[in-house]
């Protein structure tokens, strides 16, 4: 008798006539790399991974699998990149989900440099998004560390955050249309490219940061921006949190539409990449315990930004908030310093075991986040290392903790929750988030109800009972 955990032979021939052989992966050997995420927190077990190459074979998946029903092992767990950081795109561990690949929608559907709008498949990369743009003179501004990898159904369905948040917003802010299929097989085209459409509720924000939950995106209308002919980036060297705050606000004072990114790295976060990368090095006379990244970039022509920068840098220099500064003098030199600050998650693997907090405050609390949080995680745990870094001018701090050097890592992650907990008390008491940028996934639901109960996880159920009553769509992720 089958299990009745897993798909029907029924619905398997259904979907094999949908994907034709390369469209539907059964093998275990071809699965693997599916069923795990990237920070191995879990490993799952699929019966198949399915791979449509258009919208409307994935439209005839899920609407088989919607007839089939969740409980007849039917479920979807939509996947990306798989480059969550919360285990967002893993499916169940008793194999009862089936994986659903974006990975071959991935062509650009249009461009166009007039409109600013690049319609693109959810399973192109962001690097690919990225490129298409800058072929057609333009820039698609979101940027993270694993853009080469990440994809745009995964982007919008995380509501991305990374680098540029501070000058353009996150994932959320850079779409203007959707094309969704929904949980009962329906396809929503939502592909509009318009700055203004108020025809009642907002559809496509409500996939944004659904995390597969509501349906699949299949394709959207991305926001352009005119690409930068300036940019200038600097590695700084800064005497505590507050000095690499005052230095935003320095910066923010002066030329407060220049700034593309502004991040901060702490002095044991940079040691670990000049440990574990091989080929990085500090363009610095010496090594500091706090450093600030900004990059300045503009449209305009002949804007002077190098001596916008170098004015800037001079002051806070002077008053003794910079201790020092490496200005790229080569796009080679912007690179290398980016390179330090982007490595640092691959750094933190290498490492050891680490925790990670992915939190946001206002960000004028972020030095009282580094503080507290550093001085309650030592309490809980002596000789836990902690590894802030991150978006501080959109007040995101990566709150990393790194096992105390001899423990056993396995023993270090079975306190994650108090660890996570930890933080999150200070987070709470700074009106800040316990999730900014990375989503619930797997890892968090258990959070919700604690952040968001009462009406606003109410809604959110009532929202997903209405959209998915089945609860065919990514189960188990973003509601407990
Ligand atoms: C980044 O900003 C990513 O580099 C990853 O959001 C952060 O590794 C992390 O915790
Ligand atoms: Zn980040």
């Amino acid at each position: 008798m089958p299990d009745a955990n897993q798909p029907s032979p029924a619905l398997f021939e259904r979907l094999r006539a949908i994907l034709g052989p390369r469209g539907l992966l059964t093998d275990p050997a071809d699965t693997a790399p599916h069923v795990q995420d990237w920070r191995r927190l879990y490993r799952g077990r699929t019966a198949a991974v399915l791979r449509p190459a258009t919208t409307a074979e994935l439209a005839a998946c899920v609407a088989a699998c919607a007839a089939a029903g969740a409980a007849a092992g039917a479920a979807i767990v939509p996947q990306g990149g798989n480059t969550s950081m919360v285990g967002g795109a893993v499916p169940a561990e008793d194999g009862s989900e089936l994986v659903l690949s974006l990975a071959r929608l991935n062509r650009v559907r249009a461009i166009d440099p007039i409109d600013l709008t690049l319609t693109i498949e959810a399973g192109a990369t962001l690097k690919a998004a990225q490129t298409a743009a800058q072929d057609a003179g333009c820039l698609f501004p979101l940027s993270i560390g694993s853009e080469g990898t990440a994809q745009i159904g995964g982007i919008l369905s995380t509501n991305a955050g990374g680098n540029n948040t501070v000058r353009y917003g996150n994932a959320r802010d850079l779409v203007l249309g959707l094309e969704v299929v929904l949980p009962d097989g329906r396809i929503w085209n939502g592909l509009r490219r318009l700055r203004k459409d108020n025809t009642g509720y907002c559809l496509r924000q409500l996939f944004v940061g659904a995390e597969g939950t509501l349906g699949i995106i299949t394709a959207a209308v991305l926001r352009l921006v005119p690409r930068p002919r300036e940019t200038a980036v600097a590695l700084c060297a800064v005497a505590s949190p507050e000095a690499a705050l005052a230095l935003f606000h320095r910066m923010q004072t002066h030329d407060p539409a220049a700034i593309q990114a502004f991040e901060y790295m702490s002095g044991l976060g940079l040691r670990l990449v000049l440990k574990h990368i091989p080929g990085v090095t500090l363009p610095l006379a010496a090594p500091a315990e706090h450093y600030a990244l900004i990059e300045l970039a503009t449209p305009r022509p002949n804007a002077g930004l190098r001596a916008t920068l170098e004015a800037v840098l001079e002051a806070a220099l002077d008053s003794g908030e910079v201790l020092d500064a490496a200005i790229a003098e080569s796009e080679a030199q912007r690179a290398a310093i980016w390179k330090l600050r982007e490595e640092h998650t691959e750094a933190q693997k290498r490492e050891g075991a680490s925790v990670k907090n992915d939190v946001s405050v206002p960000v004028s609390k972020v030095p009282e986040l580094i503080r507290r949080a550093t001085l309650a995680c030592a309490a809980l745990m002596p000789g836990i290392r902690a590894v802030p870094f991150g978006h501080m001018g959109d007040g995101n701090i990566h709150f990393n903790l790194q096992q105390p050097p001899g423990m056993d890592p396995a023993a270090f992650l079975a306190r994650d929750h108090a660890i996570m907990d930890t933080v999150g008390d200070v987070v709470r008491d700074l009106d800040g988030s316990f999730s900014a940028e990375h989503g619930i996934g797997k890892l968090k639901p258990y959070m919700m109800p604690d952040w968001r109960g009462g009406a606003e996880l109410d809604l959110m159920q009532r929202i997903k009972q209405a959209i998915d009553p089945q609860g065919l769509m990514n189960p188990g992720k973003v509601l407990p």
